[in-house]
């Protein structure tokens, strides 16, 4: 092996050491939970070593190595390891050794999480990106100076490999072959939980169920072993790609993290048997061997040291964060401020909302070629469930709308990766009762993502999930999630009630840089539900795009009766509308309906100022009322609109039941109608 190559990684292995017996000498201010790489150095360093700017990489918290051999500073690590406003990586958000990196000059790193193993999904949606970048012959697919074709690298420890998302991420690389390794660190512990307690087989054993899966198993303390098999994996991996994993066994020579001290449950024993492959010892002794004299070696330690000990000082002495800089980053901003195109062109067919979704996306695929759409039969055999994805197949291919496994984790982690590769995914969760499994993506790693990178990785993508009950389609095909989505904040909630609304939304959904759920009523797909025939409109221009956060008043009250104080508001969306709308008919002129249109951002100003204007209010929903949306909004409206109030304001949503049951009058029972909004509306009259 090139002695420069082992002389550089000694230097990094000797910095790696030096800093983590900085941190332990300093333990008062390096106060916050941290992880270093000690005993995991080698087959880091291998790694890093060889990966070109036009890759990825999505490291784990115990890959300080990794990062020092991509490059980056000590003391650019310590910056946040103190958690100080200068750390280039999250600006004091996030933990040491959580990187995210966009620059020409070292492969790019999407936002990590702590949650062990979810990256492998985000990861392999970087692959899936770049498959189809590569794919598409598109100028965004970047490749190496010398031609190289990118590829991924996803790190993780051993114990993270029993996570069942890692499964669905192994599942969707060999099914598309795509460009990734999985690089396994197995120091055989995770936290105190030791690989014999906690399965029965290693990685590598793991690796064989799934069919493709490349894989090869290294001494990971071994600096020329892992470098010298990291380069032939590399190399197949950019050849062929083919998804490979390497399991690396290595010690675990520090703590578990600075706060899990390795006394409190490991014994001298296995102290004495992970020290024995040290991999720094074992680099010493090979470059001893080689001829490099003892001093030499010994002179790198000592420089290195004192530079740590000075990057060290340095970080101590930099500012903190501007705490005014707290909200920073939450979403990107979107150029999708005002109303613009035609809402009701001329000489235009009414269309159902259920085609109006499909025709905005049609036009998105013919003018955007990043934009792909994926989920449990989308593609050209059914064209979804609902037929909301008709055609789009045969019009646009099976590379770029295609049915996926059932793998809800995968579906919406994915689009973290495809977005980093600047494709555009639209995918799509069968139903809303189907989206739990992959809740865990959507709040681990597609909401935070934008905040913790401080704006490098917002996750542009619009995840379609049809909604709601109507007809008996019983406890798993029926239930509303809007109270669960808006307790995660970073993610964007529309939740359209008419085929205008719907067709504007989507392409403001798809224009804007951040994830958007688009909630989609299956009640008002089609207006089949009585009552709802006004779901079905003109289909609004080509350009026509509807701003995310401006409310809509689908029905206004008679301005003499406001002055008489005869009249209330009903503040709704999805399905409410029509119950709201059916309801109203009785009470003429004196109701105002507003349709919020997306749940967030939320247009409270108008909300706010209709409640002033009449005094007295019904929020109305589909979903179980006690501690929902709607009763936090009533709240929020009782508080800013107190003075103005000649009633409580009133919720009514639907039973607090655990399901919305099968048989189509228990159904009813539970849900709100209009008689029963007539019932509301009559109480708020009589207070
Ligand atoms: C989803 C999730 N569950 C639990 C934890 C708490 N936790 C942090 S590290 C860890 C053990 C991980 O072991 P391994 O993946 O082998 O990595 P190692 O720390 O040994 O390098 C656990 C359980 C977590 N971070 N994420």
């Amino acid at each position: 092996m090139d002695k420069q190559i082992l002389l550089n990684a000694y230097r990094l292995m000797c910095t790696a050491g030096a800093m983590a017996k900085t941190y332990e000498a300093n333990r008062q201010v390096c106060k916050y939970v941290h992880s270093t790489s000690r005993g995991h150095e080698a087959i880091q360093l291998a790694t890093a070593f060889q990966l070109l700017p036009c890759d990825f990489v999505s490291p784990y918290y115990r890959d300080e190595s990794l990062l020092l051999g991509l490059g980056f500073t000590p003391y650019t690590l310590m910056l946040q390891l103190l958690a100080k406003g200068d750390d280039i990586f999250t600006a004091g958000k996030e933990y040491y050794s959580h990187p995210n990196y966009r620059g020409d000059d070292k492969a790019t790193i999407i936002h990590q999480s702590s949650a062990t193993g979810m990256q492998a999904i985000p990861a392999t949606g970087i692959a899936q990106g770049l498959q189809y970048l590569q794919k598409i012959d598109s100028p965004l697919f970047k490749k190496g100076s010398n031609g190289e074709n990118p590829i991924v690298v996803c790190s993780l420890g051993d114990a993270s490999l029993t996570e069942g998302e890692v499964s669905e991420a192994f599942q969707f690389a060999v099914l598309k072959k795509l460009p990734i390794i999985y690089l396994i660190q197995d120091n055989g512990w995770g936290i105190s939980v030791t690989s014999e307690e906690a399965r029965t087989m290693d990685a590598y054993k793991f690796a064989k169920g799934f069919k493709g899966l490349q894989r090869i198993s290294i001494d990971g303390s071994d600096f020329s072993e892992s470098y010298q098999a990291i380069n032939k994996v590399i190399n197949e991996v950019r050849e062929n790609s083919v998804p490979f994993l390497v399991h690396g066994k290595v010690p675990l020579l520090g703590h578990h993290t600075s706060g899990v001290r390795k006394e409190f449950y490991r014994s001298e024993e296995d102290f004495a048997k992970h020290a024995k492959e040290d991999p720094l010892r074992k680099l010493k002794n090979r470059l001893l061997h080689s001829g490099i004299e003892e001093k030499d070696l010994d002179e790198i330690e000592a420089i290195v040291s004192e530079a740590v000990a000075q990057q060290f000082e340095s970080a101590k002495e930099a500012p903190e964060p501007d705490p005014a800089k707290v909200t920073e980053h939450i979403f990107a901003p979107t150029n999708i401020t005002e109303e613009q195109g035609e809402r009701t062109p001329a000489g235009k067919e009414k269309v159902v909302m259920v085609d109006a979704a499909l025709f905005a996306i049609r036009e998105i695929m013919e003018d955007f070629p990043e934009a792909i759409v994926y989920g449990q039969d989308v593609g050209k055999r059914l064209g979804g469930v609902f037929r909301e994805t008709a055609t789009l197949g045969e019009q646009f291919g099976d590379h770029r709308v295609f049915n996926t496994a059932i793998q809800e984790a995968y579906i919406i982690g994915s689009t973290v990766g495809m977005s980093a590769t600047c494709v555009k995914p639209i995918v799509e969760v069968q139903f809303a009762d189907y989206i739990y499994p992959g809740i865990n993506q959507l709040a681990t790693e597609v909401a935070k993502s934008c905040y913790l990178s401080n704006g490098k990785f917002p996750v542009q993508t619009v995840i379609r999930v049809p909604i709601g009950a109507y007809g008996g389609g019983g406890p798993y095909h029926s239930g509303s999630i809007e109270t669960l989505l808006l307790s995660i904040k970073g993610i964007k909630i529309a939740y359209p009630s008419n085929a205008a609304d719907m067709k504007g939304l989507m392409k403001a959904a798809f224009l804007d840089p951040n994830p958007v759920i688009m909630l989609e009523h299956k009640g008002l797909y089609w207006s089949k539900v009585s009552g709802t025939e006004e779901a079905k409109t003109v289909e609004p221009s080509r350009d026509y795009v509807l701003p995310f956060g401006k409310g809509n008043v689908v029905l206004k009250a008679d301005e003499q009766k406001i002055k008489n104080g005869e009249t209330a508001c009903i503040i709704t969306y999805g399905m409410g509308v029509y119950w709201a709308k059916n309801a109203a008919k009785k009470f003429a002129g004196q109701i105002e309906i507003i349709d919020l249109r997306t749940l967030f951002p939320l247009d409270e100003e108008l909300v706010f100022s209709t409640v002033k204007k009449h005094g007295k209010c019904l929020v109305l929903t589909e979903e179980q009322q006690n501690d929902s949306f709607a009763e936090a909004l009533a709240g929020r409206i009782s508080k800013e609109c107190f003075q103005f109030l000649d009633a409580p304001v009133q919720v009514l949503g639907a039973l607090n039941l655990p399901a919305v049951p099968m048989n189509i009058y228990l159904e009813k029972a539970m849900l709100p109608d209009e008689e029963k909004v007539e019932e509301e509306i009559i109480k708020l009259f009589n207070y």
